[in-house]
């Protein structure tokens, strides 16, 4: 049997070099816990960068998941099939939205609403031919396609990637008056993470969103939020806007509306918006099939059932309280909201590598991102007294004099 050496080195072999993936070969999952291919168990902490808020291989969307797969898969849309209008009616219902638009990944569903808004910027607003704008922010990850990374901030995401799209200006995230100064009469939306997650978990002033969202309505900008790692849960809310109360005109979910077992996203809006496709102007082979539509009604009831928003408030107020009562010399500071936490290492430490390293030999596996920050977000449905275990070597890795690694 190949040893986890041996796994690597076919991968190295064969994929392209696109990762640095910490050095362990998983092949089992069960709610918070992983196993590697030597039997070592692991707590999760990266939860597939949010995508499996419900745990690992959660029973009930595993019995959905079986049950669609002995019935019928794909239809295409064009045929209907008995499983995407539940979806989208519980979808619509729980989240509050008249309309849901079903895609694949997060990316595709950032590059719809791109487009609904764009048309809406033309048609309702008034915004003369090719000439709208949304505007975006500094730090920003919405995902890979060609058009997202040209608004990038990220020299490696779009360094020789172009020509590449137009229409994003950008400004700086958490920055109100930047904000007002961008708008103009061509622009039709702003597109914002509640948190930035790739960017380090980075949480906005207080009130930012709530004003922001205020200044788009009185420009008649649409205010766009993608909850692809910030929503269903993740920060103690269904959504990252909801901790200000706001609703945003257009919605972006994936990751965890599957709960890690299917690539599924959409986008979330009212009709004035969603209303400015028409048959044949956007789609997807596999949006909206019948199983990731049953798959995702499975997911979206165990978040509700399991009341893992409360759950992921409560913890997270309490593990966050935890982690920044270790005294460490090498944190500069805990950020964060609910279950989505970055512990943010002092430039003086070293880059956050050796931490999560270090963490995987005491079983627990941890990203770093942006080089200097430790991202801890375990599942949801993850046990306190897991989370104490984990705090004791968390604060042992933190508090070794010297970096490790
Ligand atoms: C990778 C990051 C996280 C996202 C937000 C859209 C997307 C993502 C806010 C696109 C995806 C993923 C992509 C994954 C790593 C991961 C990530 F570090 F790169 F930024 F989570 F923090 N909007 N984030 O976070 O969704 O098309 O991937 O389904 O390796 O690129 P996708």
């Amino acid at each position: 049997m190949p040893n986890t050496a041996a796994y690597i080195a076919e991968a190295e072999k064969y994929s392209a070099h696109n990762y640095h993936p910490l050095p362990v070969v998983l092949d089992r999952g069960e709610g918070a816990w992983v196993w590697d291919v030597d039997g070592n168990r692991y707590l999760d902490c990266l939860s597939a960068y949010s995508a499996v808020n419900q745990g690992h291989r959660h029973p009930a969307i595993v019995a959905a998941a079986k049950e669609q797969l002995d019935r019928l898969t794909l239809t295409s849309r064009a045929f209907h099939n008995d499983q995407m209008g539940p979806f989208l009616r519980e979808l619509c219902e729980l989240t509050k939205y008249e309309k849901a638009l079903p895609m694949n990944t997060g990316a595709e569903a950032v590059e719809t609403a791109i487009k609904a808004v764009r048309r809406w910027g033309y048609r309702v607003k008034g915004i003369p031919e090719d000439k709208a704008e949304i505007i975006v922010c500094e730090n920003n990850f919405h995902g890979r396609t060609t058009t997202i990374v040209s608004f990038s901030s990220e020299e490696s995401y779009r360094a020789g990637f172009g020509p590449l799209t137009p229409g994003f200006p950008m400004i700086p995230y958490g920055e109100l008056g930047a904000l007002r100064q961008a708008i103009t009469s061509n622009t039709a939306g702003f597109l914002v993470e509640p948190i930035q997650g790739e960017g380090g978990v980075v949480v906005p002033p207080d009130g930012y969103l709530k004003a922001a969202y205020e200044v788009c309505q009185s420009n008649r900008v649409l205010f766009m939020a993608d909850e692809i790692q910030t929503g269903l849960g993740r920060t103690g809310r269904m959504f990252g806007s909801d901790w200000e109360a706001v609703r945003p005109d257009v919605v972006m979910i994936g990751k965890a509306l599957s709960g890690g077992f299917y690539p599924v996203s959409a986008m979330l809006s009212d009709s004035e918006v969603m209303d400015m496709f028409a048959p044949g102007d956007h789609g997807s082979t596999f949006g909206g099939n019948p199983l990731g539509a049953a798959i995702a009604r499975a997911a979206l009831k165990v978040l509700v059932e399991e009341q893992l928003f409360e759950r992921a408030a409560e913890l997270g107020n309490w593990f966050m309280d935890e982690l920044r009562g270790i005294d460490s010399p090498h944190v500069a500071l805990v950020r964060g909201k609910g279950l989505l936490i970055g512990v943010v290492v002092r430039d003086e430490s070293g880059p956050a590598r050796p931490f999560c390293e270090e963490l995987q030999r005491r079983g627990i596996l941890a990203k770093e991102t942006h080089e200097q920050v430790i991202r801890f977000a375990p599942p949801l449905v993850v046990e306190k007294e897991t989370l104490e275990w984990a705090l004791g070597e968390i604060a042992e890795v933190l508090t070794q004099p010297v970096a490790v690694g």
